[in-house]
């Protein structure tokens, strides 16, 4: 029999849901829609745990695998903040575009270069509780104006190593190619093939 290649992506972050289904070739990517509402747990500072914890949770509501992943951007002069907080820099009257003004004021008196890196774990939850996690990262550094239309969160601001461009300015498979995002889906792609297409 056929494998069953479906696999949902346990996020509430569409720029993350459309990366994460382009990464995952060969699979059947759903989202959350069309299935019972998930209650994540709060996030903490761990951002494996807080991976695993978003899988583990959707793939018991929903039945199927699930993945997911917990990210941020890690500066170095601010000791690696927001780091896995970066969903909720600034506070939460903020949208993307507020987060990035919020950063580069707290930036504007360090000179460059302003040296980050994008971080990524990403999870494959199954509906017995088990998870598997894998890691990615991608160095950088702050730009000091916004730049480019693409992507979604910091990628304005953030210029990753060995480009003139900014990420929001580089295209969504050369993105997809260098990213934390990639990297980590890719890493973890063959312990969920394991379960999933066990042939
Ligand atoms: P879910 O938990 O529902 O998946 P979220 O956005 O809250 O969505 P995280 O807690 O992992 O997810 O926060 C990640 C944040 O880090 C994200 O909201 C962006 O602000 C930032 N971030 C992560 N990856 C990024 C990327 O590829 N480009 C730009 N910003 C990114």
């Amino acid at each position: 029999m056929a494998p069953d290649l479906r696999i949902v992506v346990a996020s509430e972050n569409p720029g993350k849901c459309r990366e994460i289904g382009r990464i995952l070739v060969g699979y059947s990517v759903l989202s959350l829609d069309g299935f019972d509402p998930v209650a994540f747990p709060e996030e903490g500072g761990d951002y494996a745990l807080n991976a695993r914890e978003k899988a583990v949770a959707a793939a018991r509501s929903t039945g199927l695998p699930c993945v997911a992943d917990d990210s941020g951007l890690e500066v170095e002069s601010m000791g690696g903040a927001p780091g896995p907080y970066s969903a909720r820099y600034g506070g939460p009257g903020l949208d993307d575009p507020g987060r990035v003004e919020r950063m580069l004021e707290e930036l504007a008196g360090v000179a460059p270069p302003r040296f980050a890196r994008f971080y990524c774990v990403a999870a494959c939850g199954w509906p017995d509780g088990t998870s598997e996690t894998a890691e990615g990262a991608c160095e950088g550094v702050i730009l000091e104006a916004p730049r480019g239309e693409s992507g979604f969160g910091y990628d304005p601001i953030f210029q990753p190593q060995g480009f003139d461009l900014a990420m929001a300015e580089i295209d969504q498979e050369e993105k997809d190619r260098l990213s934390h995002r990639g990297r980590a889906f890719r890493a973890l792609e063959p312990a969920m093939a394991r379960r999933i297409r066990p042939d």
